[in-house]
């Protein structure tokens, strides 16, 4: 079965791709069509989610998913939240952003979440999950696997930070790994 992934970055794609693979289900996912453009208009992740999965579904119309996901740290009100991948120029910008923001400040939980919508080939809502993975923000980068906000993120109940697992140990823990295993799940038992 083949799945539209509403997504334009790539890291989301490959670990969305390995997850599948790992678990060797019969479902492929592809890239959307070129124009694929979508505004991010919504004021939850769960509301982007499904802007971006809708709009790939009037490109496509075909079974579409979309990750919508970010960096929720408690001290800073949820920020950088949905604005995450907007919240500087650059990753590397966007951590010193952080970083700054969270100079002297003790309190440094913070969790990923990852917001996932399945729309069907009819157009409507399928399925939706929202995963989380806890964790906090640590003082300086470690790490240079995965991508994004990796580096500063500790995984609760390990001393690494999301940047320094593989592949694989990501792809166990994070809150996309959650989110798909539910959509994969529902996915399952419907085909
Ligand atoms: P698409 O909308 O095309 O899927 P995007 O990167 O713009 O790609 P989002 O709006 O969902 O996607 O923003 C996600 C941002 O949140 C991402 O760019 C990272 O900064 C951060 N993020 C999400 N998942 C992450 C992860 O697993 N590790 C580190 N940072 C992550």
């Amino acid at each position: 079965m083949r799945i539209v992934l509403a997504s334009s970055n790539k890291h989301k794609v490959q670990e969305i791709n390995d997850i599948v693979a790992s678990l060797g289900l019969p479902f492929e996912f592809i890239l959307p069509p070129a124009d694929f453009d979508p505004e991010e208009t919504g004021t939850t992740f769960e509301e982007n989610s499904y802007i971006k999965a809708y709009e790939a579904w009037k490109l496509a119309k075909t079974w579409t998913l979309a990750d919508d996901s970010g960096l929720c740290i408690d001290a800073l009100n949820g920020k950088p939240g949905i604005y995450s991948a907007r919240y500087a120029e650059t990753p590397a910008l966007r951590i010193e952003r952080v970083l700054k923001e969270l100079e002297g400040v003790e309190n440094r939980d913070a969790h990923f979440t990852c917001a996932m919508t399945l729309i069907n080939p009819e157009g409507n809502i399928e399925y939706k999950y929202q995963g989380i993975c806890e964790g906090c923000i640590i003082k300086e980068t470690r790490g240079t696997n995965g991508f994004g906000y990796d580096p500063i993120f500790l995984v609760k109940g390990d001393t690494r930070t999301m940047a320094e697992l593989s592949e694989d140990e990501k792809n166990r823990v994070s809150h996309r790994s959650v989110a798909l295993r539910h959509i994969l799940e529902y996915l399952k038992n419907l085909v």
